[in-house]
């Protein structure tokens, strides 16, 4: 047993050792307590809850889709974290080829692991859920600050066709006032799909077009893949090749598979020069005013035959290491995200990188955001969004989405409008759609679809210093942004199935509506009291209860006396928001909510502060501001705090004077409040 470092022990491969007082292992097998449970597992189907099954780790891009009978997705994180009588832990299986988990399937009394070659068993110590995210993700690295815009709502479709296309959605959302910061370009602006190039017929004036876009506040996103068409013409091929930077066949030649191009190569991304290369290859897209890459593909994928991958005995040159494709298969994703990122930060320096990824390995946070790929315009995927995005934020990849209004098939209103009250608590909200579906755009199906819409996508505005916030303490600690109520109370067991609802930070419970044409559901409110969001209804948890949620007013709860900061609901990040509002549904107990601030791009310098709320006896609510602290001024604006009783008649706005200096108001309140 060696400790690697604070609170991290590698386990060894022989003998039987007990780890911390709270796992026990003979050689690799990790023996279970009687009602130990297993989440994690990083980007899943089906539920939360990954005890009694077995959980496979190999990328793929899956050839049916998002099904609950077929596990692994795009990104592999072989983490689980493990809850046992309310103490935590976690467990990290670091291998980057093919992994096989038996959580207490086979045998209920032990955890078994399979693994084409050697690999690192780490625990992870806790007692509590954060404390085995934030030491984890000490371990595989954590989500950088994302640009302040890159939090807002973002547009895609597979694709927007040509520069007039993508200038008309701008348009419309500029026409119909929904919000939105991002336009995505997806394969069809590339020259015969070739990677970092234009169809210049269809795009004649890249440049042009995204300043154009700019001006009105969007930035654009394109797509990358990592295949490069075999074409001796093209100059990104003929320098890959010349320098040796493909991967080979076992026999030494280039290997050679079928995508989108065409015949295409496939970078080595293990080879470090190879990522310097690929980075720098985004010099043309960066000239042309492209704010981030989208690398898809990555795991990668390849269409001989259909939706499979890299053959186990190619090898990757390395750099002079070569090393079979089975053995690091699942590092491919990550190894391009980091190319990618590495690249806009040399080529930006001043500006923080975006990069999305579909593939990727554990550690991928450091790197990338995460989409989830190819999901269907099914209510099963909206409720399967829950899960999936809880255990990738259990499992350090907290900067993440699935594709709101889902991607196969026809969405329609009424699962668009729904699906919008939940992407709008994603990390990530990009409405993303494929080719031959019907428009998703947030004004497709007309209304009353388009307001819900356009409403929710309001909040979302209002809510990005809270949500910024919640970045900041994830970028600090891995804390997850869209979180299981288990993350926060692991001593209630009750929360460990309720998986259709979740907490955005520590103040905001949220439980969408996932069946059509129902207004009702069933909500658990853990201990605390709560206030419903549109009524300012409290109910003391813990507690069922069965929620009003019309469409337009999604099941949204939040923790009393605990302020939350508030923009008013800008079009695009580019304005300037002339209020903070913190917002405190009244309740008996006292709390406090932070504040993260700063230029939200580049690397300057931050503030926060903290607002504190607490009940003075009956009739005294006291509400106090500390000090700010960190040199970052906010640009001028009003401030106020918007007290809200138990019911909404009993809202009162106080307007504060805001110097940056520690501040104390008080309010009379009825006992009622
Ligand atoms: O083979 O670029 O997951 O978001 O629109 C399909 C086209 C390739 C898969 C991505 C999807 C994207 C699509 N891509």
């Amino acid at each position: 047993m060696s400790a690697l470092m604070d609170g991290v022990v590698r386990v060894e491969r022989t003998g039987r050792q007990s780890i911390g007082g709270v796992a026990e292992f003979d050689g690799h097998v990790k023996l279970r307590p009687p009602g130990e449970r297993y989440f994690g597992c990083g980007e899943r189907t089906a539920g939360l809850e990954k005890t009694g099954t077995r959980q496979v780790f190999w990328n793929v891009d899956p050839p049916m889709g998002h099904t609950a009978s077929f596990n692994n997705l795009y990104t592999s994180i072989p983490f689980v974290l493990c809850l046992h009588e309310g103490r935590a832990h976690g467990v990290f299986y670091d291998h980057p080829g093919r992994v096989e988990l038996d959580l207490a399937k086979a045998d209920p009394e032990r955890v078994t692991v399979e693994a084409a070659d050697e690999l690192e068993v780490s625990v992870i110590l806790g007692p509590t859920p954060a404390d085995v995210l934030r030491r984890y993700t000490a371990l595989t690295g954590r989500t950088p600050m994302p640009p302040l815009w890159a939090l807002g709502n973002q547009q895609s479709r597979w694709s927007y066709m040509d520069a007039e296309e993508l200038l008309s959605v701008a348009r419309e959302f500029r026409a119909r006032e929904i919000p939105c910061d991002v336009l995505y370009l997806d394969i069809d602006h590339m020259d015969g799909f070739r990677v970092f190039t234009w169809d210049r017929e269809r795009f004649p004036d890249p440049a042009g077009l995204t300043a154009r876009l700019r001006s009105e506040g969007f930035r654009v996103v394109v797509i990358t893949d990592p295949g490069v068409k075999v074409d001796p013409s093209y100059a990104l091929y003929e320098e890959g090749r010349s320098r040796g930077f493909f991967c080979l066949t076992r026999d030494g030649e280039e290997y050679q598979n079928v995508v989108w191009p065409g015949l295409c190569a496939f970078p080595d991304f293990l080879n470090p020069a190879v990522r310097e290369w690929w980075g720098a290859s985004h010099a043309g897209l960066v000239d042309a005013g492209v704010a981030g890459v989208w690398c898809d593909m990555n795991e990668p994928a390849m269409f001989v035959p259909w939706h499979s991958t890299m053959p186990d005995d190619a090898v990757h040159p390395g750099g002079g290491r070569p090393r079979l494709h089975a053995e690091v298969h699942n590092a491919y994703g990550s190894l391009m995200a980091e190319a990618a990122r590495g690249g806009l930060a040399r080529l930006r320096p001043d500006a923080r990188p975006f990069v999305i990824s579909r593939a990727g390995y554990a550690g991928l946070q450091q790197h990338a955001l995460q989409w989830t790929g190819d999901n269907s315009s099914w209510w099963e995927h909206l409720w399967m969004s829950m899960p999936q995005l809880q255990n990738l934020g259990l499992s350090g990849i907290a900067w993440a989405g699935v594709d709101v209004g889902g991607f196969f098939d026809d969405c329609d209103g009424e699962l668009l409008a729904r699906w919008t009250e939940f992407g709008i608590f994603q990390p990530f909200c990009r409405n993303h759609s494929a080719m031959d579906t019907a428009r998703q755009e947030p004004w497709a199906f007309g209304e009353p679809w388009e307001s819900v819409c356009r409403d929710m996508l309001r909040l979302r505005m209002q809510l990005l210093p809270y949500l910024y916030t919640a970045f900041e303490a994830c970028h600090r600690t891995g804390a997850p942004i869209l979180r299981p109520l288990l993350f926060s109370y692991p001593d209630d067991p009750v929360t460990y199935t309720a998986d259709d609802q979740f907490m955005v930070g520590d103040a905001l419970l949220v439980a969408p509506i996932t069946r059509p044409g129902i207004e009702h559901r069933h909500v658990y409110l853990p201990a605390g009291v709560w206030a419903q969001w549109w009524t300012g209804e409290r109910v003391e948890g813990p507690a069922h209860v069965l929620a009003h949620a019309p469409l337009g007013q999604p099941a949204i709860y939040a923790r009393c006396n605990t302020p939350i900061p508030l923009w008013p609901a800008l079009q695009h990040t580019g304005e300037v928001p002339d209020s903070l509002t913190w917002r405190v549904f009244l309740g008996p107990s006292s709390g406090s909510g932070p504040l993260y601030e700063d230029a939200g791009d580049g690397y300057g310098p931050g503030c926060s502060r903290t607002a504190h709320v607490e009940r003075v006896g009956d009739n005294l609510v006291r509400f106090s501001l500390s000090a700010r602290s960190g040199s970052f001024v906010p640009p001028r604006r009003e401030t106020f705090v918007e007290f809200v009783g138990a019911d909404l008649l009993a809202v009162e706005r106080v307007r504060l004077e805001e110097t940056g200096e520690s501040l104390v108001i008080e309010r009379v309140v009825t006992t009622d409040d």
